[in-house]
């Protein structure tokens, strides 16, 4: 018997596809939806792909798929990705599988972001879900006192590295009323590499799965 949850999530995978274009280098997000969308990669005909973490360039690469440095690679066309939250603007908050920084890099150089998530994951406002926030070790306790001073609550991942080496403090209780300005604040402490608020990085269209199917919403 299929847990319902990944049967949505290999809906939603399965959903994608149609958007993958022959011939594309495709940016691929991190997290257990996209990992459903890799293993169904060798059915489309893209030329590589772009990974946003260590983890989805081992699965792609144990596929076969080529993988390009992003560097290598002028725009891209489209990113496929998970999330924790989203709302009906596409905002999002991502981050809790820690490839938050990379994820926004990739997403920010591709002209499209597609976002596969559950129906558990839209949200009417962002906030529920902790707010990842990647901070350069020596600045950690700095931040953190920033982050209460905004309202938050900022618990340290214990144990976890970036794939930059930096560390992770996952910020409850944030008011997130204007998305786009949150972030920029969020950005603005010193010490701060990235966070999981994706407003400039929204989706460009949402993938919602659903007991009944796979809702389209732009
Ligand atoms: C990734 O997708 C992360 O940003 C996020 O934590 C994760 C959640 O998605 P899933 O439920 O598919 O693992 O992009």
């Amino acid at each position: 018997m299929t847990d319902p949850k990944l049967a949505q999530k290999q809906a939603a995978a399965k959903a994608a596809l149609s958007y993958i274009d022959d011939g594309i280098i495709l940016g691929v997000g991190t997290g257990s939806t996209v990992n459903c969308l890799i293993d169904l990669l060798p059915q489309v005909r893209i030329k590589g792909a772009i990974a946003s973490s260590e983890v989805t360039e081992s699965r792609l690469k144990s596929l076969g798929i080529e993988i390009f440095d992003l560097n290598q690679v002028g725009e891209l066309d489209l990113y496929i990705d998970g999330a924790d939250e989203i709302d009906a603007d596409g905002n999002m908050i991502k981050g809790g599988g820690g490839a938050l920084t990379r994820e926004k890099i990739v997403a920010a150089a591709c002209r499209r972001f597609i976002c596969m998530v559950d129906d558990s994951k839209v949200v009417s406002s962002l906030g529920k879900f902790p707010v990842a926030i990647e901070v350069l070790p020596q600045a950690r306790s700095y931040v953190a006192r920033q982050l209460v001073k905004l309202g938050g609550e900022p618990v340290y991942r214990e144990g976890f590295v970036t794939d930059y080496g930096n560390v992770i403090l996952d910020t409850y209780d944030l008011i997130i009323d204007n998305p786009a300005e949150f972030e920029q604040r969020l950005n603005n402490i010193v010490g701060v590499v990235c966070n999981g608020i994706f407003a400039a990085q929204s989706a460009t269209l949402m993938l919602k799965a659903h007991e009944g199917g796979v809702q389209t919403v732009q």
